[in-house]
């Protein structure tokens, strides 16, 4: 019973979702094509991200305890729909061609405007996050992307230290990260505000793999001053098997 709840519930939520994308105006761009490129099986299709918020894949209350319902409620419609919807009034009004890839935009974010710059970061930025969470997050990665997290940090556990203590030093708002570089090699490091590894005005680039976002918004309803304690929890809804599917496209 309570499952078929669920699945009601999170059907309005689609529907009522693939409306407000409809109204927006973005169904038909580049998300869409990056998805006939899935079904060829190029398996980049992950990394691209659309113009639109996309549906969650979950419900609000799903990563509970970790992150609670209101907080992941007003951080998907408010926070991050407003990036969204600031976004699509930069990219008109700076006349981009949103069939290209918004990656694009954000490798050369220095040729746009501020108002560019914090919502397409934003909006990039929230995406990969909703998308690398899940109920059944949790674990340990496995496969080449463990392989590559021991060869690049020592061990797992060395890993998590290091990225904890990005996610917990990262001075006000802002992200930390997990990136494959140019180099191929993994690394930690984090950014102010909207800013990720993938702008060229970014001191840390990289791809990225693992975004965390350490914005107070994300976190105050359940842990108020204790970003520490966030931050541990995330562990349990990381959803390992999507960076393994993102680490496998950025390494080919
Ligand atoms: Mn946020």
């Amino acid at each position: 019973m309570q499952q078929l709840e669920k699945s009601i519930s999170r059907r309005t939520f689609m529907s009522n979702t693939t409306k407000a994308s409809l109204a927006m105006g973005f169904v038909g761009t580049g998300i869409l094509s990056s998805c006939s490129n899935d079904a060829k099986g190029d398996g980049k299709a992950i990394l691209a991200t659309g113009y639109s918020q996309t549906p969650l894949a979950y419900d609000y209350s799903a990563l509970a305890p970790h992150i609670d319902a209101k907080t992941m409620e007003i951080h998907y419609t408010k926070h991050a729909a407003s990036y969204a919807s600031n976004l699509k009034a930069a990219l008109e009004e700076e006349k981009v061609d949103t069939n290209k890839p918004l990656e694009d935009v954000l490798k050369n974010i220095s040729k746009y405007s501020t108002a560019m710059r914090n919502n397409g970061g934003g909006h990039y930025n929230h995406e990969l996050f909703w998308s690398i969470m899940s109920p059944d997050g949790g674990g340990k990665p496995e496969g080449d992307l463990a392989t590559a997290i021991d060869s690049s940090f020592g061990s797992y556990d060395a890993f998590v230290t290091e990225f904890e203590n990005a996610a917990k030093t990262r001075f006000g708002s802002g992200w930390a990260w997990l990136v494959i570089g140019e180099d191929k090699k993994l690394a930690v490091g984090s950014s102010a505000n909207q800013d990720n590894p993938l702008m060229d005005i970014s001191d840390f680039k990289g791809t990225p793999l693992v975004g965390l976002d350490v914005w107070e918004h994300a976190y105050y309803l359940n842990y108020q001053n204790k970003r520490p304690d966030y931050v541990s929890a995330f562990w349990n809804v990381l959803n390992w098997k999507t960076v393994a599917e993102r680490f496998a496209a950025a390494s080919t």
